[in-house]
């Protein structure tokens, strides 16, 4: 496997000398942030973000994300030259050694949670999700916002964004993604990069909104309407398994045997009876996962693409953007380091 790290540019509070000092990291998994969605990035901008990996020991090859416009999931509008602007992209970001692109079809939001801050037993604190909170929730009438929402959107454009995708429903967004998918991803392979979808974050319909990517049947579906692995997954755990209809270990173990698997985001809940849930430490025993298990399937079946650590919890007195500073994501690093090693030991004495 090839560890990386999320880094969001210049501005993270997180530097890359420090994510090179986290033991075995190799890869910068960031994107160009200085262009609305949809547009195309520039060779320096680009080559900014290589220079800055290379100047700390560290790779860039991971795009975490190139933002599909909503007129592409909508199918409307400027959706031609926006598609044309995503194959320019996965050229261009080729031409500077990406050799993995993760993206997601979620409709206006990206993950989705109702407190960001929440306080644990031991003092640490990280992202939940709880039915009651999410309920009484109408983006439309909150002005709510999550840093994993592109926050440009006005209440107006936002409130005719959300009658255009009850219009589409899933159906249409699936009708919507296979003319994406059969566009970029045959231009994915002519450059050696391999397209990863995000799964939705949680994995079902939000706000009202169609969510596709979401569980095994869906998975399969979507693997389908371009069999190449360059249509390939990221198979994150925490976006998953947070539903308990996702068995993530089952997934793991099928996905990479079919070699469908790109990249690894890799992260525990504990999930509650109501659906609600938490993100907790990486740890197995911590959550509801079993990383150990997901792990060992990745090894057994040969895995050798890209692992983060995902969102962490704010611990040590850490501030910074939620689920995104240093110091949990390095104490998960360096536990996928140690199962790694015992899985791939493990196996080479078998
Ligand atoms: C959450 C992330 C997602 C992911 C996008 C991919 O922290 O994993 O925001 O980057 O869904 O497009």
């Amino acid at each position: 496997m090839k560890l990386s790290f999320r880094w969001y540019g210049p501005d993270d509070p997180v530097p890359l000398s420090y994510i090179r000092q986290i033991p075995n990291m190799r890869s910068v998994v960031s994107a160009v942030y200085d262009v609305p969605p949809g547009e195309t990035w520039s060779d320096e901008s680009i080559e900014a973000v290589a220079q800055a990996a290379r100047d700390n020991g560290l790779v860039f090859d991971v795009v975490e994300s190139i933002p599909v416009h909503e007129d592409i999931k909508l199918g409307r509008g400027d959706c031609a030259r926006y598609i044309e602007n995503y194959k320019e992209n996965i050229r261009r970001v080729a031409r500077h050694g990406v050799k993995c692109v993760c993206y997601n079809f979620m409709p206006v939001f990206d993950w989705t949670r109702t407190q960001l801050d929440k306080a644990a037993p031991d003092g640490s604190t990280s992202l939940v999700m709880y039915m009651d909170q999410l309920r009484g929730l109408d983006p439309l009438r909150d002005g709510l916002s999550l840093p994993g929402w592109d926050a440009s959107y006005e209440k107006a454009q936002m409130r005719e964004l959300f009658a255009a995708y009850a219009a589409l429903g899933e159906e249409g967004l699936w009708q919507n993604l296979e003319v994406f998918l059969k566009a970029v991803v045959p231009v994915a392979e002519e450059c050696g990069v391999r397209m990863a979808i995000h799964p939705d974050d949680p994995p079902y319909p939000i706000f009202g909104l169609p969510r596709i990517i979401t569980c095994e049947a869906n998975l399969d579906r979507m693997l389908a309407l371009v069999d190449s692995p360059a249509n390939s997954l990221t198979l994150c755990t925490g976006s998953l398994g947070c539903a308990a209809f996702n068995d993530v270990t089952a997934l793991v173990r099928k996905y990479a045997a079919r070699d469908r698997i790109a990249f690894m985001h890799i992260r525990n809940v504990q999930r509650f009876a109501d659906g609600s849930f938490e993100e907790r430490a990486h740890f197995s025993p911590c959550g509801s996962l079993d990383l150990y298990q997901i792990v060992k399937a990745l090894v057994d079946n040969g895995f050798d693409g890209y692992v983060r650590p995902d969102h962490g919890r704010m611990i040590f007195g850490e501030t910074g953007r939620p689920g995104y500073g240093l110091f949990d994501r390095a104490l998960g690093a360096a536990y996928l380091n140690g199962l790694f090693e015992a899985c791939e030991k493990a196996k080479a004495e078998i």
